[in-house]
């Protein structure tokens, strides 16, 4: 239902804050083209210009020219918004672009909340909620893999899944329920009924699966390297981001403070971490610097530990291996170019992987073996959900249609199957958000930055 907030004509500036050549005012609302024309001076009117054409004329605020500007209008339901709406292109100044906001507020428009154009686009039925949050998404994405999973959801990739998914839910819902009230006429066909539920509690298993895949993808990831001094942790950070972040020298203890810095890693977002090496020391500032690394091997998705290779390894190589859980990333062994130490052999890893961060040998190999711990060997798809709501409602449906396929095995009349039927239908209409709460609504849309 309309709320008179949502009938508002709301401005906001559309572009990024900060200088730039262009900046876009945005309209939107019944009042759009009306309000616009009283401070747009051009060849024609904007209700006169051909919708989506841009119109060149000129931006008065009380009397005086602003100025020139290209103007675009879009009519009901044929914008993003879905209402009529108008576009100004301006030269792109943050005090010029509040002018011309504020000229429009004084004519009668209201300032757009964070998200509101977005919303009212999912309130007048343009997106889905899915597609809504892949809005956001597009725009935080951080990586190519980010980018492509947002762009799959916003063209209505998860939206199509989940009401194929519905509609055979539903289906099967009326078929139980049908023999319930009508039971000595109509024969439910149990196998039917069975092979459905399964068919989508499988689809819908496979998607909370991708949620781990989708939260890395979405979010990037966090490398650490650790190791004790002088094994070349600092060398394989600037290996990997190819320029000399880090200071490098052949003294140990040369890092003394954690380094971050982003890179992009086959597709994902991977935050790494230069940290201090960790050995027994009495130097205050070098125990803190050691504090910091094991603290982020608790934090990390992923630790590479580092030794040097050509040496064997020493006691507190030793002393950081054995405290510490492998599992939890790969045993790197550096300075190959001055080959690998025999009693390395010996030494148990999960896995281990032999590079030199001088010459760079074997750094493709530990990218893709980083890469494949991460997110697995299987091809990426881009149908993972990436939210975290969408994972707990796709929960709440494998729940549901798990109890119906217990109940339907333990013989339960066909109105109790379908009332779990229901529970897991109502998780799916959640996530496309036909029945999603107000508040939550609100709350998903004030994450979006203003004018979106
Ligand atoms: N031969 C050879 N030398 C390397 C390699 N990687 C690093 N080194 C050398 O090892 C020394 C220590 O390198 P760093 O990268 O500063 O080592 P680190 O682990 O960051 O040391 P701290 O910051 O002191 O903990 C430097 O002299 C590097 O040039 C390698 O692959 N081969
Ligand atoms: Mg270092």
């Amino acid at each position: 239902m309309m709320r008179s907030s949502d009938t508002d004509t709301i401005v906001a500036i559309a572009t990024a804050p900060g200088e730039g050549a262009i900046g876009i005012v945005r309209l939107s609302g019944p009042q759009a083209i009306f309000l616009s024309d009283q401070c747009y001076r051009g060849r024609i009117r904007l209700q006169d210009a051909t919708p989506r054409t841009l119109s060149y004329g000129h931006f008065i605020s009380s009397g005086q020219d602003l100025d020139e500007v290209l103007a675009s209008v879009m009519y009901a339901p044929n914008s993003y918004t879905g209402e009529d709406t108008v576009e100004f292109n301006c030269h792109g100044g943050p005090f010029l672009l509040r002018r011309v906001v504020e000229s429009l507020v004084i004519l009668g428009a209201r300032v757009a909340l964070p998200g509101e154009f977005t919303k009212r686009a999912f309130l007048n039925g343009k997106l889905d909620l899915s597609q809504a949050q892949a809005v956001a998404d597009m725009i935080a994405a951080p990586s190519e893999l980010s980018l492509q999973s947002a762009y799959f959801q916003l063209r209505g990739g998860l939206k199509k899944r989940f009401n194929t998914m519905s509609e055979s839910l539903l289906q099967v819902a009326m078929l139980l329920e049908a023999g319930l009230d009508f039971s000595e006429d109509v024969q439910i066909d149990i196998d039917r009924v069975r092979i459905s539920l399964q068919h989508t509690l499988s689809e819908i298993e496979l998607l909370v699966s991708s949620y781990h895949q989708g939260k890395l993808i979405r979010e990037g990831v966090l490398v650490a390297l650790v190791g004790k001094p002088n094994v070349g942790k600092s060398s394989l950070m600037n290996r990997l981001l190819e320029e000399d972040r880090a200071i490098v020298t052949d003294i140990p203890g040369t890092t003394r403070d954690t380094i971050e810095e982003a890179i992009d890693l086959e597709g994902i977002r991977a935050t790494l971490v230069d940290t201090a090496g960790i050995r027994e020391t009495t130097d205050p500032v070098e125990r803190e610097g050691a504090r910091r690394s094991r603290q982020f091997i608790e934090r990390a998705d992923l630790v590479l530990f580092i030794v040097d290779g050509s040496l064997p390894p020493s006691p507190d190589d030793e002393v950081l291996l054995t405290r510490s859980d492998l599992s939890a990333g790969f045993l790197v062994l550096n300075k190959s170019d001055l080959n690998i130490h025999s009693d390395w052999n010996t030494f148990l890893s999960a896995k281990r992987i032999v590079i030199s961060a001088l010459d760079g040998s074997g750094i493709p190999n530990l990218r893709q073996c980083i890469r494949e711990r991460l997110i697995g060997q299987t091809v990426l798809s881009t149908e993972i959900i990436t939210q975290e709501r969408q994972m707990l409602a796709l929960k709440q449906g494998q729940d549901g249609l798990l109890h119906a396929l217990e109940s339907l095995e333990l013989g339960n009349p066909g109105e109790l199957i379908a009332m779990d039927v229901r529970i897991a239908l109502d998780a799916l209409s959640d996530i496309i958000g036909e029945t999603t709460a107000d508040d939550v609504l609100d709350q998903i849309f004030s994450t979006f930055c203003i004018g979106k």
